[in-house]
């Protein structure tokens, strides 16, 4: 599509089209700083590259012919949220990003200035009119996982229509039996909307794209075990980043023939930094697109990353949805006990956080952890306490970061990070 037919699309979805131009300006110059000035990397990622350079283009074009062929698309903004259904009611599901900071001048008259910066940038990209995915959306759906999120959805929900979805905090029979009660809820609320019924038959099959996506995600994750690293953290991070709005089918398949070159490379020995290069474990808030911050800084301080227990990671890939049930019932049992699993901080207690971080760690060699919360981030500042204490009884060295989505502390991350690099040595 030309510029023009861009611009004229941005425009039909009210977007502030300077604001968006000057942001595009500045994501295409960090992605270039920051990506494609790596060394060695795979070919297959260009498709990533490409996926990227066209995020508020060709995908977005998409969701329009989608929306024009009847389809509804759901933005989220948490990995609680079953995509299974989402395409099991013919409609499109996408993660909202929320990795920068932008309009937070207005985000923080809705919330509180000490509120993480993801949630003022949710609020901040709507009110500046610069995201074209929450423009497409039909309905965003929210959740109550930490009390930044559910308290700022009450002033989201005014800006834009929403499903709140109430994911309970802990994990008892009582809790399991309240989100199930709670992913029926979310299904009677998609039939509604799209007028599709979710079936055994469109549900089994939504079921198992799902599952393709997160076992191809997983062959990656387990392919990172290997010295010297195959790929960069960076990349490996964009790649989870973009699972969130690409086409599932379509990611599926380019991130399996990504596998197929990373598992040539291995065989070869070859990788995207010498063999011994530290190797590093990033554990904590979720990394929205294009929050790249941390991950470059660790990568430019002779390290490499090696995994990311994170929900843009390891935590919304770990676990698959049962295929095998034949009732409506009994897949609907089956998505509310795989979702049940995941291990965020919001839950109490949550030890099954800490046993999942040390085994990520052992199975791909790291030498360290780094953990990272957002300023203001109560659930994920609280564990990094926690997981300190667990990971140097274990002997597995952390060091534990909290920063926001300014630049400003850059140089002061590199000079930690360098530091408890060299004392791996
Ligand atoms: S399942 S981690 S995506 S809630 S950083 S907004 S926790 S104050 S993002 Fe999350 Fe779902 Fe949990 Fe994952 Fe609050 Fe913390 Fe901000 Fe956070």
């Amino acid at each position: 599509m030309s510029e023009a037919a861009y611009t004229a699309m941005w425009e039909k979805l009210n977007l502030d089209i300077s604001a968006h131009d000057g942001l595009l300006e500045v994501l295409g110059k960090f992605y270039g700083d920051i990506y494609l000035s790596q060394q060695n990397r795979l070919t297959g990622m260009e498709y990533l590259d490409f996926v990227l350079s066209e995020v508020h283009g060709l995908r977005i074009k998409e969701l329009q012919d989608a929306k024009v062929a009847g389809k509804k698309v759901i933005g989220t903004f948490c990995v609680f949220v079953p995509e299974e259904l989402t395409l099991a009611a013919n409609a499109v599901h996408v993660g909202l990003c929320s990795g920068a900071d932008a309009g937070t001048e207005e985000a923080e008259k809705l919330v509180p200035r000490n509120t993480c910066a993801l949630i003022k940038s949710f609020i901040g990209f709507k009110l500046a009119r610069i995201c074209p995915y929450t423009e497409s959306c039909d309905v965003v759906v929210g959740e109550t996982t930490c009390d930044g999120k559910k308290k700022a959805y009450e002033a989201f929900s005014k800006h834009v229509p929403m499903h709140i979805m109430e994911v309970p905090q802990t994990k008892t029979a009582d809790a399991t039996a309240l989100f199930k009660s709670e992913v029926l809820r979310y299904k009677k609320m998609l039939e509604e909307l799209t007028g599709t019924e979710i079936t055994v038959e469109n549900l089994k099959k939504s079921i198992a794209i799902v599952n393709a996506k997160r076992k191809a995600l997983q062959r990656l994750a387990r392919l990172r075990a290997a010295d010297p690293a195959p790929i960069s953290g960076r990349d490996a991070l964009l790649i989870n980043q973009v699972s969130f709005y690409d086409d599932p089918e379509r990611f599926t398949q380019s991130i399996n023939t990504l596998c197929d070159q990373i598992e040539e490379r291995i065989a070869k020995n070859e990788g995207i930094a010498p063999a011994g290069t530290k190797r590093l474990l990033v554990s904590g808030c979720p990394m929205a697109v294009p929050n790249w911050k941390l991950p470059y800084v660790m990568e430019s301080s002779n390290a490499v990353i090696v995994g990311e227990e994170s929900c843009i990671g390891s935590r919304n890939v770990r676990d698959l949805v049962d295929e095998s049930p034949d009732t409506l019932d009994g897949l609907m049992d089956a998505i509310t006990e795989r979702y049940m699993k995941i291990d965020c901080a919001c839950f109490t207690p949550n030890n099954e956080r800490m046993d999942n971080v040390e085994r990520m760690a052992k199975e791909l060699n790291a030498d360290g952890v780094i953990h990272y919360a957002l300023s203001f981030c109560q659930p994920y500042a609280h564990e990094a306490i926690k997981l300190d204490t667990v990971l140097s009884e274990k002997g597995i060295p952390m060091l534990s970061i909290e920063t926001d989505y300014s630049m400003e502390d850059v140089e002061q991350l590199k000079t930690r990070v360098e530091a408890f690099v060299e004392m791996l040595d």
